[in-house]
């Protein structure tokens, strides 16, 4: 009777995860909208037409740029990640940067869109970002979606969604100048300029719960192919800057992060149920 009921309990639970949500994961990203360069320009103001791409299991947008040795940046994106465990960085998406020394105008500015939905195998909720005043992940995505021109896909839970917009700025350098204009050894290397709508800091955390449990998810840049947390790129003033060398290949990666975080609220609910549990078992023998 014991076994039976022990059997019953754990098709119901298997049950409704499933039916609460198809997510197999302890958090699941799914792409949902964007992965793509937008509003780029020249340094002439002419558009630079972003070049989109991708299959089942990644989206790509691509720019280049220059008249004689091309430049161009790649931008790679996930369709769906899973994180399975706390601690363990997942790669979201990376930017390869080609930098080559060039003639002509050069990239100056332009736009990163995406939006990501969260779902889980538990129950998942969400709070807000990390930031002063703490606005809630649906207010961000609602003011992204109206300073991008879209609207959140159909199905899209907006409570769950991370939607986000960089802008960024470049500034392609002559090689030869001296000093180099940011300081670093010749032939001088170029400059990103990146900020993200609503003056978010970067890395971007989220607080959010699963099963009860708190988390706070990182999404952080970083030139570390291994996604070390330590190595992440950090905005100053909501401004991240960083350098890509002449001649050569630079990729920056985006990973996201969970990390559980014990709270004394998450503690009492564990408390609670560790009572329930006793309780019952008094009850049954
Ligand atoms: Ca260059
Ligand atoms: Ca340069």
């Amino acid at each position: 009777m014991k076994l039976k009921s022990l059997v019953t309990a754990t098709l119901l639970t298997t049950g409704m995860f499933a039916s609460l949500n198809a997510s197999s994961a302890l958090l699941t990203f799914d792409l949902v909208d964007g992965g793509e360069f937008r509003n780029t320009i020249d340094t002439d103001g002419a558009p630079i037409v972003p070049v989109p791409g991708g299959n089942a299991t990644e989206t790509t947008s691509f720019i280049s740029w220059g008249d004689t040795n091309m430049s161009n940046l790649l931008l790679t994106s996930q369709n769906s990640v899973d994180i399975n465990a706390a601690g363990t960085p997942a790669l979201l998406s990376t930017i390869k940067h080609n930098n080559m020394p060039i003639d002509g105008p050069t990239l100056a500015s332009g736009q990163i869109y995406g939006v990501l939905e969260m779902s889980s195998m538990g129950t998942l909720s969400t709070a807000h970002y990390k930031i002063p005043g703490s606005p809630t992940l649906a207010d961000v995505a609602n003011a992204v979606f109206a300073e991008a021109g879209e609207t959140l896909p159909g199905g899209v839970d907006i409570n769950n969604t991370i939607a986000s917009l960089f802008n960024f700025t470049f500034f392609e350098t002559l090689n030869s100048a001296t000093p180099c204009p940011f300081g670093d050894p010749q032939p001088c290397d170029d400059k990103f300029e990146s900020s993200l709508f609503g003056g978010i800091p970067i890395p971007i955390q989220i607080k959010l719960l699963i099963d009860s449990e708190a988390y706070m998810l990182t999404i952080f840049n970083t030139f570390d192919m291994n996604g070390d947390i330590n190595t992440a790129i950090m905005s100053v003033n909501g401004m991240a800057e960083f350098l890509t060398e002449e001649s050569a290949m630079t990729t920056l990666y985006t990973f996201a992060q969970l990390m559980y975080v014990p709270e004394p609220s998450t503690l009492g609910v564990l408390g609670l149920g560790l009572l329930g549990m006793a309780s019952r078992r008094k009850m049954l023998s």
